[in-house]
């Protein structure tokens, strides 16, 4: 066995042959790549007319009138992220439904319009300006899918996508991101079209000439897109903030990329694309005031944190903007908390009074007196690229060595991969020494650090929602596609609210007509539509209507994401 290099810890006597002239194993990241990997976290802000419409997908008809926030400010936005330890933000320049937060020259439906500023505003500027004074990183979102413009569908439209991509990449300054969504539900407002319009996302948006267009005109952005053409970043299957504990930066650059390459990448890619993890601070990722309750605890976003720059990737953390223009005081406290928590639990390295050797794929960390411990860290150089396929840790507990398991880990193959930085988790053990092992490896492992560190205990999990299901109501599905909720008297309902299945897409519903009636024979629609991002982000589901007084509601799900049964998790109607 040859002996793992550490490039830095360790001095060149003590290494392997290959140790002053380490060659790349496989493909290897661009600057840009590394220099992304060592942001480790940053933040997204939802904004749009969605803050003001309680949605989270607009549909393309909403009235830029809407947009007209008391007190916007966007160096409140910068110093919450920045005291959260995000590194830089990206902004949601334009969503689905098309609103553009900047005045773009090339459509009406934008701030331009709105009462804000009396029409003068530029949110995207503000942004821009408040991230450099404040020293971070800046970047946008821009849709891809526009339910608001008639060309949609058309050449045309993808024009008009460049068109203003290039705004955004000459007026605002440097980026360092540019995040292609990949969402397309199909129908949207269209100019009035009001239809649905499916594109082939292969091919529709042409993406090679507009990458092109982003290397010249920003040359150190990195582009996301989720993974149908591959750009530098790739989306990791999942919003619910998670990276598979199995994590290779490597796709391969030609193929469909389906969820399990995106969430634990491919051991023999022939492209460097590590993930990025994405999701939000409350379920949703624009603000709704019912959501107020239910901002991520602190032990959720540290599970989330260990999730993500523990497993290879970095988290890209949505805080959503308030009707007010401002980061809710719930979400700043919780995002500040999160990271003196990150800071706290890794302010002091174990091994610093420790004795570290290193021989065989194997380390040894001894410490001066029995020491206690819960958290072990190991990171590769990747500029030699990722090597390191598996890995066991180890700690001599009463004269014994112990195996020490990941607790967050979900598969049954132990411990694997480490790339830019693996973070272990386990019960607090009190340990004389402690030893890690390269078992695996495609190539000779190039360590650039461990440490060992140990964690405060965190108080048990605060539930993220405390739903019930209302006891005095009979639930009953009599076909495949439709539920009944009868009540023995009447009620005043006033909204419906849907909990879809958490593990799988079966049963799925995504567009849905809810009814109520009295007799079971005269039913009134009380609403259709959609449920907006559902599948990747499947959350607690509102319908609200008019209170309505009624004995039975009868939901039909109009489209499935897949399979032919309706299936829920929990479903809860609300009554005056
Ligand atoms: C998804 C979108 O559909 C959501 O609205 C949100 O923007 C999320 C980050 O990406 O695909």
């Amino acid at each position: 066995m040859k002996a793992i290099v550490y490039t830095i810890i360790l001095s060149l006597a003590t290494l392997g042959t290959n140790a002053q002239n380490p060659q790349p194993c496989g493909p290897v990241p661009t600057e840009n790549q590394l220099r992304w990997q060592d942001m480790e976290m940053y933040a997204f802000i939802h904004y749009s007319l969605n803050t003001y419409t309680d949605q989270e997908w607009g549909f393309g008809n909403e009235d830029p009138k809407l947009f007209n926030p008391s007190n916007l400010d966007c160096r409140q936005w910068v110093r919450v992220c920045k005291q959260a330890g995000m590194k830089g933000i990206i902004f949601t320049a334009k969503h689905h439904c098309g609103f553009c937060m900047w005045p773009s020259k090339y459509t009406e439906y934008s701030v331009k319009n709105s009462p804000w500023k009396n029409g003068q505003g530029d949110v995207v500027r503000e942004l821009a300006e408040a991230c450099r004074e404040e020293g971070l990183e800046y970047a946008v979102y821009l849709s891809p899918w526009d339910r608001n413009h008639p060309e949609y569908g058309k050449p045309a439209y993808v024009t008009y996508f460049r068109n203003q991509l290039r705004e955004l990449l000459t007026n605002y300054g440097d980026m360092f991101e540019v995040w292609f969504d990949g969402a397309n539900g199909g129908d949207g407002w269209y100019g009035g079209a009001n239809e649905t319009r499916k594109i082939d996302r292969t091919t529709y948006y042409e993406w090679p000439e507009t990458y092109r267009m982003i290397r010249e005109l920003q040359p150190k952005a990195l582009i996301w897109n989720d993974g149908s053409d591959r750009g530098d970043l790739r989306w990791v299957g999942t919003e619910a903030g998670n990276i598979g504990e199995t994590n290779w930066s490597l796709l391969n650059d030609k193929g469909d990329v389906p969820y399990e390459q995106l969430h634990y990448g491919i051991e023999n890619g022939n492209v460097w694309v590590p993930g990025e993890t994405n999701t939000s601070i409350r379920p949703g990722w624009f603000y709704h005031e019912t959501e107020d309750a239910h901002v991520k605890s602190l032990s959720k976003l540290m599970d989330t944190y260990y999730k993500s720059v523990g497993r290879n990737s970095c988290l890209l953390l949505n805080f959503p903007i308030a009707p007010n223009g401002r980061i809710h005081p719930t979400d700043s406290l919780r995002g500040i908390a999160f990271y003196k928590m990150i800071q706290e639990v890794f302010k002091t390295d174990l091994t610093k009074d420790a004795k570290v050797s290193s021989k065989d794929n194997e380390t040894v960390i001894t410490f001066s007196k029995p020491t206690a411990f819960n958290r072990f860290v190991a990171e590769e150089d990747i500029r030699f690229g990722q090597r390191v396929k598996k890995f066991s840790l180890e700690a001599e507990i009463d004269g014994k060595w112990q195996a020490l398991k990941d607790m967050l880990v979900e598969n049954g193959d132990g411990l694997t991969t480490i790339g830019h930085r693996r973070i272990i988790c386990f019960p607090t053990v009190t340990g004389t020494r402690l030893r890690f092992i390269v078992t695996d490896t495609k190539a000779e492992p190039i360590i650039k650090r461990t440490a060992v560190y140990l964690a405060p205990e965190l108080n048990a999990d605060i539930p993220d929602s405390g739903e019930k299901l209302s006891s005095n109501l009979h639930l009953f599905m009599p076909s495949e596609k439709q539920m009944f909720i009868d009540y023995e008297q009447e009620q005043t309902i006033t909204s419906f609210r849907y909990l879809p299945p958490q593990t799988t897409r079966n049963g799925l519903v995504t567009h849905y007509t809810l009814w109520a009636s009295n007799d079971w024979q005269n039913w009134t629609k009380l609403s259709t539509g959609e449920f907006s991002n559902i599948v990747n982000n499947p959350i607690w589901q509102t319908i609200r209507f008019e209170p309505m007084k009624a004995k039975v509601l009868r939901l039909d799900a109009d489209r499935l994401a897949e399979g032919d049964r309706m299936a829920f998790e929990d479903i809860e109607v609300v009554t005056k």
